[in-house]
């Protein structure tokens, strides 16, 4: 079950140039990917959906944006991430144990009685996990108050958290979306993982929320000029660049993704937000994934050629509508 990384996850933390950085991330959130298809299928359960779509977001904040101390989960001047859409936990755990938070051996008790990796993330078991989520809709407010909190107590540290259209769809999420924007709270960022895919179909069927940018910035928020494709590793460093360069709080990035983002006939694709992957699934998902990497690893295209939206998630920072 274990993917034999090529990347070396340290090294990934030393380079400074932000080009082969880029690259860096780029193979690792693809090597990520590979090992949570293959815990998903090995378990029968989990969400391949939602967890491959946040792959290069995740990767990049913890391996570039967030000053932490994996070592030490609870220093108190560390960054704060708080993963709205819980149920990408599959991704989370795979990036924090290779950061370091845990052994990676442990990957492979996912969703097992008494594993401290439960199907839902759990701040009270799991090292890293700042807040306990699945309950779409908590994510928003939950950072709010933990930057308000940092303010209070004369902290420079960052709160993100990282929402899923679905997320949007909640009320309490526009609550806290109002609540910033009149605290203006220092160094909060929202991260939108804009699949616009939920459980069950898609989001403009089910509660659209076109025009987003246009929402945001109509509640007050800082949002980034343009939609940045969250599937390029370079793009997402690019956006990051910009919330470092912010001085006007709450922010707001929006990123194009895709659910299932890596395997063709799983892409934009309801069914894989949390069906079971069988084995002839697997087989056919593994080997497309393997094949982009290989795509990665070889300096070939930059980015695999893979489903539905190939164009847009071309390496660009484009707007992307
Ligand atoms: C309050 C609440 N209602 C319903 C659900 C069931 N549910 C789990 S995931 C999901 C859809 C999530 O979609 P999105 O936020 O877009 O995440 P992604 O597409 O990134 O997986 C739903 C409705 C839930 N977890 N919490
Ligand atoms: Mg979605």
């Amino acid at each position: 079950m274990q993917v034999k990384l090529h990347c070396d996850s340290q090294a990934v933390l030393r380079e400074k140039d932000r080009k082969r950085k880029a690259a860096m991330l780029q193979r690792l959130a693809q090597e990520f990917r590979i090992t949570v298809l293959d815990i998903l299928h090995e378990k029968g359960t989990g969400h391949w959906g939602g967890a491959s779509s946040a792959a290069e977001l995740l990767v990049a904040l913890y391996y570039d944006a967030m000053n932490v101390r994996p070592e030490k989960p609870d220093w108190p001047e560390r960054d704060r991430l708080v993963v709205s859409k819980g149920h990408a936990s599959c991704m989370l755990y795979t990036v924090l144990a290779h950061r370091g938070y845990f052994p990676v051996e442990e990957l492979k008790t996912f969703r097992q009685i008494d594993s401290r990796l439960q199907g839902h993330p759990c701040m009270l078991t799991t090292p890293g996990v700042e807040m306990s989520t699945g309950s779409l809709g908590h994510g928003a407010s939950v950072a709010l108050g933990m930057a308000l909190a940092a303010r209070l107590l004369g902290k420079s540290c960052w709160t993100y958290v990282l929402l899923g259209d679905g997320d949007l769809n909640e009320g309490q999420t526009w609550e806290a979306i109002m609540a910033a924007a009149k605290f203006k709270p220092e160094r909060l960022v929202a991260l939108i993982d804009y699949n616009k895919v939920q459980l069950d179909g898609p989001s403009d069927q089910i509660m659209p929320m076109d025009p987003l940018p246009d929402k945001l910035r109509a509640f007050n928020w800082n949002v980034a000029p343009i939609v940045y494709d969250g599937h390029n590793a370079a793009t997402v460093l690019e956006s990051f660049d910009w919330v470092k360069s912010q001085r006007q709080w709450p922010v707001a990035v929006i990123y194009k993704t895709h659910k299932g983002r890596g395997v063709s006939f799983m892409e934009d694709n309801a069914h894989w937000h949390g069906a079971p992957i069988d084995d002839e699934t697997h087989a056919r998902a593994r080997q497309e994934l393997l094949q982009t990497l290989a795509l990665l690893e070889g300096h070939a295209p930059s980015w695999p050629q893979s489903g539905k939206g190939r164009d847009e998630a071309r390496p660009s920072s484009q707007n992307v509508k």
